[in-house]
């Protein structure tokens, strides 16, 4: 059945050209400041920010509004502890094995290895997961029941990360995408049903006291900017 649309006014704040330019700018050397964080310090942070950030993040654009996303928020040390275990096994067995030399020369100026301690140090982990589709009844999937399909999931999952990462830094916090391969371990560990696709693991902080990052440049403006 094909629902008609209902529409409302748009409510939009025209800037004048000054004030535009000026949060331009401010916004710009605000995120320009954003970098992964990998040593993270155990001094806890205000939930109220974390739940602000993905309420801010729930507000991204999506494939026909269907918001393919859950943020599964961590805080529990056991259930992180858990977490670390399993991602490290995996990680262990990817740097040791599975990853081909290429892969691990693209690292390498990273410094990572398969250890995770920011698993169990960071106060909170957001674990994203993405949804292809949906049980129609909203309930679990187990395969017979009718499914409502999602559209483009992985682009709007994507964005809302992008939102969510910068919500996080605009409050001063650090975060750390991590995506330990494979992660199904994750729907076991936190009990989602398997039409949740873990998508990315977003430990959330404060950076430990001697935090270090990769001495790492951004692209120059030509590679990335073609203006025609
Ligand atoms: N998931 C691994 C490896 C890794 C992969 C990429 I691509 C990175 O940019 C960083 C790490 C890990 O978390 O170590």
């Amino acid at each position: 059945m094909r629902e008609p649309p209902r529409y409302l006014p748009l409510e939009f704040e025209r800037l004048p050209e000054d004030e535009a330019r000026r949060r331009s700018d401010e916004f710009l050397s605000r995120i320009a400041k954003r970098r992964t964080v990998r040593d993270f310090s155990d001094e806890p942070v205000p939930w109220d920010l974390v739940r602000n950030a993905i309420r801010a993040a729930a507000t991204a654009p999506s494939g026909a509004n269907r918001q393919p996303w859950r943020f599964v928020v961590v805080s529990d040390p056991a259930i992180k502890r858990e977490i670390r275990r399993a991602a490290e096994a995996e990680e262990k067995e990817s740097y040791e094995r599975r990853m081909p030399e290429e892969w691990l020369e693209a690292l390498a100026p990273l410094g990572t290895d398969w250890h995770k301690p920011f698993l169990e140090t960071a106060p909170y982990l957001i674990v994203v997961f993405k949804m292809d589709f949906e049980p129609a009844a909203g309930g679990v999937d187990d395969g017979t029941a009718v499914r409502k399909k999602n559209y483009y999931a992985s682009e709007s999952v994507g964005i809302a990360c992008g939102f969510l990462l910068a919500a996080l830094h605009f409050c001063g916090l650090a975060t750390l995408t991590h995506t330990p391969s494979p992660m199904g371990f994750l729907n076991r560990i936190l009990g989602r049903p398997p039409h949740e696709k873990p998508y990315l693991v977003i430990p959330v902080g404060h950076p430990a006291p001697d935090a270090r990052v990769p001495d790492i440049s951004r692209k120059p403006e030509n590679e990335v900017l073609i203006r025609v």
